[in-house]
């Protein structure tokens, strides 16, 4: 079964509605207004089976110039169009704008209905005809048939619907992979079932008992139930209008513009940059900062339109802009919009959206609008790694992409794969499985060894940088998940090496000069003087002369050589006392078994600023363990 949907276009009072019935059986005017006033003001919904198991959900414009906003809402599934024109008027105002406006939301293909052709003889039909295929030159409805019909006398009616056959099989069905989106047309109650909306299914598929959200307010809620053409369903898939009862929400909660979604992929947006198609039809030209309204799927919302590479639109001109969103809505790549206004009404133009997480800048550089360019015309793979290529140092998750394209992570996972094995792409992080474009790891690459070097240049005493510190380092618009993968390229490149847990330069060894090394020749020679109670770091600073920063460099050099002992961050011992102090802890602990603060004051002489150190350095060491307020000897 081939699900597709079908609307009618035109004019007011053209016979759409009447059309719909003489197809369908289906009165699609429901409201008392609508049959008082003989108009539609509502979308209608009406469906049609065809042999060739194809299957139409119809929707039924109204014709009315005031109610052209609800006519853009109804056009935004369409996969083919009907364009009725009554043959005793001809072409009218909104026959014009109504095809403009399924041309600049991408409807592919359609066909034009004469209709009420029982109103007018064989000859006028004939120049309406011809009339209308003049004014149909250069729309996607050029070539189109045109199918004249009498609603009332059923004439012609047989013909509209091969040609609707033969146009079916030459639409493809709208995508049912990647995740789901429902935009609402209508929402209302049905007693005992709660909260129910309608609407064309744009992509995917929707089950019962899916958790949903509804977007841009970002409310969850569970499909309770579904209805595909009046009939109870388990699941819906892309192209089929839909009823969907939803669990968890009031339907004073939801409007017309919303649209369900899997909860907690997408993220609305206020900024969206696109291609813009201003109408040769258009009254005046665009200026910069211009406020339209932007009318995509069920929604529409004023939008302000940054021109990036000139100040004026002329009628006619197609130009990249970024368009600024009054309230987030959920925009996804390639989703058409048309732009109006509304004193006076009017469509001035529309296209498609490019990148719907675009940075905020006023004006872009030529390199922003030649990547706008590329993403407009190139392949998946290419539209991926622009995607990767543009989030720069951030890098990207699969989960991102899915929510930044609307595309199946099946197909986003195919793309992934060519430029993954040509290099353009590299995987930094597994789980969640995070992307960085090529150039971004490289600058990555780069940043860390200027970090390294910078480190090293700095503290020309050291052999390396701590790992921690150096991915610490990492740059903050980046992720230090990603300094593994980082260190190995730069490791296997040779540039680094790490041991242990410093990383170091190959070949560099962290060497005091001959004035250094005078100098560690002078701190040990103090530290031996002062024995049992060495220098202070300040003190030490003025007798040698030196900074404190310098100095430490320097004693904790002396440390990890062996040359001094560290206690605490500033005690330093030369290696002879602190051997002797040893010695006599040993032998007291092994004639007494234990020993406690006031014993060992008693046993060394020590003040309290050295004991305590002390003490709680040969915990450390593990020499002794503290018990209360006694150390013992660590067995083993
Ligand atoms: N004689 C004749 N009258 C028709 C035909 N189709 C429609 N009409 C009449 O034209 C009037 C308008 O028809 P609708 O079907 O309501 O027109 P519409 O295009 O749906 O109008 P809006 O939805 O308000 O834009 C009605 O009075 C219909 O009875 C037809 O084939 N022949
Ligand atoms: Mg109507």
């Amino acid at each position: 079964m081939k699900h597709l949907i079908l609307g009618t276009a035109g004019h007011i009072d053209h016979g759409k509605t009447s059309l719909v019935k003489a197809l369908t059986g289906i009165d699609t005017d429901r409201l008392k207004e609508e049959k008082a006033r003989g108009i539609t003001i509502e979308l209608g919904f009406a469906h049609l089976e065809l042999p060739g198991d194809i299957r139409f959900g119809i929707v039924d414009v109204p014709g009315h110039e005031r109610f052209v906003r609800a006519m853009v809402a109804g056009v935004g599934g369409m996969d083919l169009v009907m364009l009725v024109i009554a043959a005793d008027e001809g072409v009218m105002p909104q026959t014009r704008e109504h095809l403009e406006i399924c041309q600049l939301l991408g409807v592919k293909k359609g066909l034009v209905v004469l209709t009420k052709s029982d109103m007018v003889d064989e000859e006028w039909l004939g120049l309406v005809g011809e009339e209308v295929r003049d004014y149909l030159a250069g729309s996607f409805l050029a070539e189109a048939p045109i199918i004249p019909v009498s609603s009332r006398s059923g004439a012609g009616l047989d013909a509209l619907k091969e040609a609707l056959v033969r146009l079916a099989a030459e639409v493809e069905e709208k995508r049912h992979d990647g995740p789901f989106r429902l935009p609402v047309d209508r929402v209302f109650t049905v007693t005992g079932f709660g909260t129910v909306v309608t609407g064309t299914l744009l992509s995917g598929e929707i089950r019962v008992g899916d958790e949903v959200e509804l977007l841009p307010a970002g409310l969850a809620c569970r499909v309770r139930g579904i209805q595909a053409h009046g009939a109870k369903a388990d699941k819906g898939q892309a192209g089929q209008r839909l009823a969907v009862n939803l669990q968890g929400v009031e339907h004073t909660e939801v409007v017309r513009g919303d649209v369900v979604v899997p909860k907690g992929l997408y993220h609305p947006t206020r900024a969206v940059d696109v291609r813009l198609d201003y109408l040769k039809s258009a009254p005046r030209q665009l200026k910069h900062r211009s406020t339209l309204r932007l009318h995509s799927a069920t929604y529409e919302v004023a939008a302000k339109v940054i021109l990036i590479d000139r100040d004026t639109l002329l009628p006619g001109d197609t130009a990249h802009v970024q368009l600024r969103l009054a309230k987030p809505v959920l925009l996804l790549p390639g989703d058409p919009f048309v732009l109006r206004t509304y004193s006076p009404q009017a469509t001035l133009g529309g296209g498609i959206v490019l990148d719907p997480a675009p940075p905020r800048r006023r004006r872009r550089s030529a390199e922003a609008l030649e990547l706008l360019r590329a993403i407009e015309a190139g392949s998946e793979a290419d539209k991926i790694r622009l995607l990767i290529s543009t989030s720069l140092l951030s890098g990207l998750s699969l989960d991102d992409m899915v929510s930044r394209t609307g595309m199946a992570a099946k197909r986003i996972e195919a793309a992934l794969a060519s430029l993954l094995s040509a290099g353009e792409v590299l995987q930094v992080v597994r789980e969640p499985r995070i992307f960085l474009g090529k150039e971004a790891f490289d600058t990555l690459k780069t940043a860390l060894m200027a970090e390294l070097e910078n480190f090293l240049r700095d503290n020309p005493m050291k052999d390396g940088i701590g790992k921690e510190e150096l991915k610490s380092r990492i740059p903050r618009r980046s992720d230090p998940r990603f300094f593994g993968p980082l260190l190995a390229a730069l490791e296997k490149e040779g540039k680094a090496v790490s041991e242990r847990d410093i990383i170091k330069l190959p070949g560099r060894k962290g060497e005091a000069t001959v004035d250094q090394a005078g100098l560690q020749a002078r701190i040990e020679a103090a530290l031996l003087k002062g024995g049992m109670e060495p220098p202070t770091i300040r003190e030490l600073c003025d007798r040698l002369g030196c900074g404190e920063k310098q100095l430490l460099e320097h004693l904790n050099l002396l440390a990890r050589e062996g040359r001094a002992a560290k206690i605490k961050s500033d005690i330093f011992y030369a290696p002879q006392p602190l051997a002797a102090i040893r010695e006599k802890l040993i032998t007291h602990l092994k004639s007494r078994g234990e020993i406690n603060p006031p014993d060992f004051r008693e046993l060394t002489g020590l003040s309290r600023k050295f004991m305590i150190p002390l003490l709680e350095y040969f915990d450390q060491e593990k020499l002794t363990i503290r018990v209360g307020d006694k150390r013992v000897l660590r067995k083993g």
